[in-house]
């Protein structure tokens, strides 16, 4: 098989789930190596796969491509039939500003809220920390939908890379029920019903690791001591 995507943990590795969402857009065979993150055969393996010696990382043949939108990017030049960008280059411009704007940015609600695809904590507080993020993807997500979003449910219609980039952080949202407003709350809706990311889910609820530094919260939210 001509396609490899390497993955970390379903559950804690966002970053990995954008590119495979990406690329099962494409609806393209391929082969998934999934190397569990702080792990001896992670340290062992990376490296054959990754310069950066971080997943995800896409083998096509003899083309190596590593980073997240660089790897969408390159599904969406091989794969045009996909439309991983829109047509249009006002709204392709756009999308990849806001898929930028995620890839480079946002670290208070990474590190203030770690990603964890299993669970789902009751009365969490938002940290004053990562309101300004989040403050800031709303907005994102309230101009995409109303500028491009008639066409279909997703940030600029259809389904395009801005998703692959930004359905990790609904799926955030989610984990950590942060409270949005009508509009956010619609694009977390498609998000979840959106038939890969249930497969994403229940892989990532099949899995057995647990990172301690991923897992801060106890269920109802509070921060384990
Ligand atoms: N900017 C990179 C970030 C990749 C990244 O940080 N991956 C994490 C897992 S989500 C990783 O490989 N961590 C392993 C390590 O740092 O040892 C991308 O967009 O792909």
């Amino acid at each position: 098989m001509a396609l490899t995507l390497v993955i970390g943990n379903k559950t804690y590795s966002s970053w990995s789930l954008r590119a495979w969402l990406a690329l099962r857009q494409t609806s393209a065979p391929f082969q998934e190596i999934r190397l569990a993150l702080d792990t001896p055969e992670f340290a062992r393996d990376i490296g054959r796969w990754s310069p950066s010696r971080r997943v995800p990382a896409l083998q096509d043949d003899d083309v190596l491509v590593w980073e997240s939108l660089a790897i969408g990017e390159y599904l969406a030049e091989r794969f045009p039939a996909a439309q991983l960008w829109p047509a249009d280059p006002s709204t392709r411009a756009y999308g990849r500003a806001i898929s930028h704007e995620m890839h480079a940015g946002f670290p208070d609600l990474r590190n203030c809220l770690p990603f964890n695809a299993r669970r789902q904590y009751r009365g969490f507080t938002v940290p004053t920390q990562a309101q300004a993020d989040i403050a800031r993807i709303g907005a994102i997500w309230r101009e995409a939908r109303q500028r491009y979003g008639a066409a279909g449910s997703w940030l600029l219609g259809g389904f395009s890379l801005a998703d692959a980039m930004y359905a990790p952080v609904a799926l955030r949202f989610h984990t950590y029920g942060v409270a949005v407003g009508a509009v956010e709350q619609a694009y977390i809706d498609t998000v979840l019903a959106h038939p890969p990311i249930q497969e994403w889910l229940a892989a990532s609820r099949a899995e057995t690791e647990v990172l301690p530094h991923e897992e801060q919260f106890d269920s109802t939210g509070e921060q384990v001591p």
